[in-house]
Parts: structure tokens; sequence; C-alpha cells
């Protein structure tokens, strides 16, 4: 079999490392091409891999289920295999790279028999640019090859721009038997390699997305002195036309998509304000010659959730789904050959089937049990091209990114976090990152709904050690001259009922409005024990059913509970461990004495 598909010799040297272990029937190499591209989607269709959907409806979409047992990212089966167990920390798993090559080796084995191997060559970030990193992917699934045509950039021009350089992430996955108890998603940031095997599902395999852009990327980051997080990047337009630019890291489904692509409000819209999507997932930052920080998102597309997803909450996301798109374990109505999920419309179809491809009776639908009962799965998602986001930015394809006004935190908190509040100092913000909590959610495998410690958002993606990653954190806030503001918000706080308070989706633009008012230092604050927290005053609620009084609820700040809180983030820094930076318990230590006093 021919190995040599590249010009570079350490491409081909790899490949045929690999070809030799996983044993493939043929060697396809991944050129970009829409005529390649359509003869896959075809292959697809042809075993029922894919199926393609009503093409007046949703052109060039198409529908993909996973097995029932591989439906999120498995944080348990995720490792950092650095040769000192130290280096990857207590809050990642850690396996000896040299032990985990060896158990991963056997599972490879053969795996593709009678199968091809794709070769994709893509590029996270502008082909070229100061940010741009390369990344070969090899797999034995069209679904991942498709995935990846739309999430990164892929072709040809990416092995021109790579050269005769060994600088390139090696990503093999492998699908294998699909079993879940023989399922790993190991990184070897020493090695620049990815291993994935057992799996068909989003984060667990499009290797370019949370293995090489957070987890491998993070790893660089510090090593060459910039950041990689698990962040959204928007653009507000005021009526002047001038844009400023906000980077926000929430958990795993808790509305970067949403937030990124948000519709401003009438009393902001009719006034000419708007906003324009940069990325909804994953931002790069590196210090500009301006002394500012600068962003750009190294995907191309979007691999967004999609029950919730409607023309109120996200028609922004809505219409970017609806061509070009693949659908993953969502609900198939056999109707009309479209698809529905929960929170799309009040119309459940009626002849239809679910995720896992049964008849389904959506008057069955229970919301105690979604993943029983539902017609898409809490998970489900759809892989959409950024290009056809009506709000994408139009410095989306900018090799120098846009800087950063403000960092925003946030999480899913019944109670505690205030709507918003603001650090008094990048040091404090970092800590404000730290503690950051939230309600886990159907992105990973698991309990949903348990609240854990998040910091940054990153805890299921950092490469290192939690302690070391803090400390690049307080790192670059030094290199920064002029560092965006950080702020903490939290949409999810709930009244005795357990309803939402806060309206969310569009309406969030009213707190970005207060946090962009700050960083221009044109509106006041109270200090309170935890930072900044607006008067309430300073909220535009026109338009809104809540009252002032509502809204002082939610910018209230309980001692009792935050103290309670204190408790909690006293075990988790104990929890990380000896690489804590003092700076933190400082600013922990300090955070105490003002809840006391
Ligand atoms: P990942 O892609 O997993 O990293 O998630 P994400 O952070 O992009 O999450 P996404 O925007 O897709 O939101 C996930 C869920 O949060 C959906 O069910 C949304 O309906 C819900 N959601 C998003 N924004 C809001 C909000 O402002 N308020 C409320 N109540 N729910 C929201
Ligand atoms: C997340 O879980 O944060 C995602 C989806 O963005 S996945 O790509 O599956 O990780
Ligand atoms: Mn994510």
């Amino acid at each position: 079999m021919n190995t040599n598909v590249t010009k570079n010799k350490y491409v081909n040297a790899w490949i045929a490392e690999m070809a030799e272990m996983v044993q493939p029937s043929d060697i396809v190499l991944i050129d970009g091409s829409e005529e390649q591209a359509e003869k896959l989607r075809a292959e697809a269709c042809s075993t029922g891999e894919m199926i393609k959907l009503n093409e007046e409806k949703l052109p060039n979409c198409y529908l993909h289920r996973t097995a029932v047992n591989d439906v999120a990212r498995v944080e348990n089966r995720t490792f950092i295999c650095t040769s000192k167990k130290e280096d990857a920390g207590n809050i990642n798993n850690w396996m000896d790279p040299k032990e985990c090559y060896a158990k991963l080796t056997k599972l490879y084995t053969g795996s593709y028999k009678n199968r091809t191997m794709y070769v994709i060559p893509y590029s996270m970030s502008v082909v070229g640019s100061d940010f741009a990193k390369y990344g070969i992917e090899l797999t034995d699934s069209i679904y991942v090859v498709l995935n990846m045509l739309i999430m990164t950039r892929v072709g040809l021009n990416v092995l021109d721009a790579l050269g005769d350089s060994a600088d390139f992430i090696k990503g093999l996955h492998a699908r294998a038997d699909i079993d879940e108890e023989n399922r790993y998603i190991c990184h070897f940031p020493e090695d620049n390699t990815i291993w994935s095997v057992n799996s068909g599902y989003g984060g667990n395999v499009l290797l370019g997305k949370k293995c090489f852009a957070l987890r491998i990327a993070s790893y660089l980051g510090r090593k060459e002195g910039w950041m990689a997080e698990h962040m959204l990047i928007l653009g507000l337009e005021n009526p002047e036309g001038e844009v400023k630019y906000i980077s926000a890291a929430f958990p795993s489904a808790c509305g970067k998509t949403n937030l990124a692509m948000l519709i401003p409000p009438s009393i902001y819209k009719d006034k000419g304000y708007k906003v324009w999507c940069v990325g909804d997932d994953i931002a790069w930052l590196r210090v500009g010659q301006d002394g500012r920080l600068w962003a750009v998102n190294p995907e191309n597309g979007f691999f967004g959730v999609a029950p919730g997803t409607n023309e109120h909450s996200n028609p922004n996301a809505l219409h970017t789904s609806m061509r070009d798109c693949i659908f993953t374990n969502v609900c198939h109505n056999l109707d009309d050959n479209t698809v529905w999920w929960e929170g799309l419309d009040n119309d459940p179809p009626k002849n239809a089937l679910n995720w896992r491809g049964e008849p389904w009776d959506y008057k069955k639908y229970d919301k105690a049990d979604k993943v029983g009962t539902s017609g898409a799965h809490p998970n489900s998602r759809f892989t959409a091209m950024a290009a056809n986001c009506p709000c994408i930015s139009d410095k989306f394809n900018d090799p120098a990114g846009v800087p950063i006004s403000a960092i925003v935190f946030g999480g899913r908190r019944a109670k505690t976090a205030p709507l918003v509040y603001q650090s008094t100092s990048w040091q404090h913000g970092t800590f404000v990152g730290s503690i950051m909590a939230s309600e886990t959610t159907a992105a990973a495998a698991g309990a949903v709904g348990v609240v854990r410690r998040d910091p940054m958002a990153m805890r299921p993606f950092v490469g290192y050690d939690m302690g070391d990653y803090w400390a690049h954190w307080l790192k670059m806030g030094k290199a920064i001259a002029n560092p965006p503001k950080i702020f903490h918000v939290n949409w999810f706080r709930t009244d005795d009922e357990g309803h939402f308070i806060w309206p969310g989706f569009g309406d969030n633009m009213r707190v970005l409005m207060w946090i962009l008012a700050r960083c221009d230092g044109k509106v006041g604050a109270k200090e309170t024990a935890i930072g900044y927290v607006p008067n309430a005053e300073d909220i535009n609620i026109e338009g809104l059913d809540i009252s002032k009084e509502t809204l002082e609820g939610l910018l209230s700040v309980d001692k009792e509970l935050w103290l309670e809180d204190c408790k909690g983030i006293h075990e988790f820094y104990a929890q990380v461990g000896d690489r804590v930076p003092a700076e933190l318990y400082d600013e922990l230590k300090a955070l105490e004495e003002r809840l006391s006093k």
C-alpha cells in the first residue's frame, strides 16, 4: 500500500507507522474539494452511516446517529499522558505514556481491517497566519471526515503551509468496536500526539476541537506564552459603528453559542446596535504589539447543542444549521424527512424516529427522563459552517484576530452568583475564574445538574496541572500592558419554584451593555465583598417583565451562602494541590475577610 500520500517525509513516515498498526485496506488523502466530499456523502448514505434530509427544506443536510452508548464526551476516559504524573496534575486523569501507547496499540491493531484510512490535513486558525497550528487526523469514519471539513480548515494548502516541517499534531482515531469499556481519549502533549479509540462522537473524535485546540493547545500556550480557552468571542457594534469585542468562558452547554449569536432586544436594535459572532466555543489569545489581548476563533464551524435552539432563543444558530449541516442524534421527522428536537417548536412530529432510530411517541415524553423518552438526545448537536451564520463577524477570517475589551466568566448557579459582577484586578479576575462552579450538563457522560467546580470552564480541557494553568493566567496578566477587564455572569438563578428569574438569551445584551460601560469607565458600581456589582438602575430593564425589586434580588450577594461556598473553594484548591499560586490563596483569604466583616 502506498503510504507516501503527501510530500512531507515526517507525515508520510507517521502514516506508514500508524497504517502498519491499524491495517487499513486503503489510504485516502482528504483534499478539501467539494467533489471528494460529495463522493463521501454518497458513500455514507449508501451504507446508512448518514441519512440525506429533505433537499428543499434542508439543502445539503444530513442526519447521523451515534451508538446509544456513545453520545457525549467521556471525561473519566480522557487522559493526559505526560512522562511525569505531576505535570498532568490532580484534576486530570493520567497514564504513563509508554503504558498508554502499549495499551492502545492492542486496541488499534487491525482495527481498520477492510476499512479505509482517511488522512485529513487541517489547520486551526487561518492557514499561514501567526495563530495557525496544523494537524493531521487519521480516521476510519466518513462522519468524522465530513465534520472536520466543516469544523476546521481542511485542504492541500495546509500541507503546503506545513512544508517540510515536523511541527504538526498527530491525531489517530479508530472507531474499533465502539466499546465503552475500551474507550480512550489520550493526549501526549510532549509528543504532539492524540489517540482516540472506540468512540464516534463529537468531542471524542473531532480531534481538532477539544483534544487539539484546548488540551494540546493549552499546553503549547503555556510553553509559548499565549492562551487557549473554552470561550466564545463576540463583537458588539454601537450605532456609531464602533465594535468592542468580548470573550466569555461558560462550561459546556451553558450558553456560549447562544450569547455569541444573540439578537439585541428592540430597545437596542432599534437604535442600531448589532452583535457579531467571531466564535462560539474556543478562543486562542495572544498579546498584541499594542499591548492588548487579541483573540481568534481557531475553528471554522459550530458543533452546537440542538435542543432549545429555536426562532426565539437563537434564530441565528437555527438559520446557520438549515443548510450544509450534519445533525447528530436529533429526532427524524419521517413525514417530510426533516429533523426536530425538544424546544424547536411546540409541534413534535407524529411520525418520527427518536435519536436511537426507534419509532417515537411524543406523548410519552417525560422531562424527568429525557434520555429515555425524548425525541432528540439532550446532547444532540448540529455541525454547521461559520460562513452560513447570518451574524458572522467580518473579522472571522482576519488573521490578526480581534482585540478583547472584556473577559466574562459564567456558569449555571441556582443561587450564590449574582447576575453580573466585575473583578477588581486581573489577579482578582483570575481568582474569580478559578472558583467558577456550575451544574453539570448532558455534554459529558455522567450525572446532570450536580454543582461542581469548573475553573474558567476548562476543567475537562486543561492539558496540564490546574495550578500551573492558574499561574499561567497570572503571568499573562503581567505581560498584557492593557488587559481586558474581567467579569462574572449568571443567567441561571432560580426562584423558589425552580424557574429561571432572568429572561436570558437576547436580553443578556442588557448585561453586556453594563460590562462595556464599565470598561469605558462610563458607569458606577457598588463595591461589595465579591467585587463591583451594578446599581440596579444601571441595568436597562425597559420592556422586560421584571421589576426593579426582582433585579435587585438578582444582583444581591448573600454573605452566608458565599462563606459556605468558600469552604468548597478551600476543598477544591486542596484537591488541585501544591501548585495553586499563593496569590489565589491571598485572594481567597481577602474574600473571606470581606465577607465576615
Ligand atoms: P458547548 O457547545 O457544549 O460548549 O455549549 P455552549 O456553552 O455553547 O451552550 P449553548 O449556547 O448551546 O447552550 C446550551 C443550553 O443552555 C441550551 O439548552 C440553551 O437553551 C441554554 N441557554 C443558553 N443561554 C441561556 C440563557 O441565557 N438562559 C437560559 N435560561 N438558558 C440558556
Ligand atoms: C463541549 O462539550 O464543551 C462541546 C461539545 O463543545 S464537544 O465537542 O463534544 O466537546
Ligand atoms: Mn464546548
